[in-house]
């Protein structure tokens, strides 16, 4: 086996029972000249992809994918003081939190989890967030799409005020949005205008990049 498809494979198992860890292979590809560019593509966001798809299909639940961002994680330390220096671009950047009122984040941290897996630049903006400050961290990072997680029924009006206050902004029209949680559906995302809705952190990366290339 390669040192890249090592790395695929140690991101997959989340570093448990492989003969080496992501970051020890990150290390050593680096070692044998393999470009920052490969490594993280062929090795690191190849490996994702696959715990994407096999959460997308049930094949693995939450906590392989945990794992598994562990391991991208602790490979991604490694890379990323080289990926500062080099010329790989991010595919693009994504600004995503929990709504105001809404307190739960596993899920949305899984959906920043992979879409940093698939080569974003996420910025989390955390829980309870105020329309008013996922506008100005878009405005701050520059951001190509804004992510919106709610778990509560109580709380899905959050995402309508936060879309009409980004419409209503100087970021309006520049910028997509996203939506998702347990009881957001896809007639919700249409009701509200938001340009996105995914029900799964492995969908929402398809999402983010089919918004982003329109
Ligand atoms: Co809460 N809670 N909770 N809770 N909680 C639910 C959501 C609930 C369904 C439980 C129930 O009653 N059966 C219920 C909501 C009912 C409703 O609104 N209809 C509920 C309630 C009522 C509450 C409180 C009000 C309870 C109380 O205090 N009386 C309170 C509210 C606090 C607040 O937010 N203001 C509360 C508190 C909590 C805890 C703090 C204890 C904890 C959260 C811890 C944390 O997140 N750090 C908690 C938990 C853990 C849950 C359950 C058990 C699990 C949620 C979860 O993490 N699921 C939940 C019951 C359940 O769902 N079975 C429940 C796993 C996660 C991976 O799934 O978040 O759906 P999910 O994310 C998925 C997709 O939805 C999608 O991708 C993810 C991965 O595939 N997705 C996106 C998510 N965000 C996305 C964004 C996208 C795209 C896709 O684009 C940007």
């Amino acid at each position: 086996m390669s040192t890249l498809e090592e790395l695929a494979t140690a991101i997959i198992k989340g570093n448990i029972g492989v003969p080496a860890k992501s970051d020890e292979l990150v290390q050593r590809a680096l070692d044998e000249g393999i470009p920052v560019k490969e490594i993280l593509e062929d090795g690191m966001i190849g490996g994702m992809g696959v715990i994407g798809e096999r959460f997308k299909k049930c094949e693995v639940y939450v906590p392989e994918v945990l794992i598994a961002a562990r391991a991208m994680k602790a490979a991604m330390a490694v890379l990323k003081p080289l990926l500062a220096e080099s010329d790989i671009e991010p595919v693009g950047t994504v600004v995503i939190g929990t709504v105001k009122g809404d307190l739960h984040d596993i899920g949305k941290n899984l959906v920043a989890m992979m879409l940093e897996g698939a080569g974003f630049n996420v910025v989390d903006v955390g829980i309870d967030v105020a329309p008013e400050k996922f506008i100005e961290e878009a405005k701050k990072a520059g951001a190509h799409v804004v992510g919106m997680s709610a778990l509560l029924t109580t709380t899905m009006p959050a995402m309508k005020t936060t879309i009409e206050a980004i419409k209503a902004s100087d970021i309006g029209g520049k910028i997509k949005t996203i939506i998702g949680g347990a009881p957001v559906t896809q007639a919700y995302a249409n009701e509200i205008s938001a340009d996105g809705f995914a029900p799964d952190a492995a969908s929402a990366v398809d999402k983010v990049k089919e918004l982003i290339a329109a």
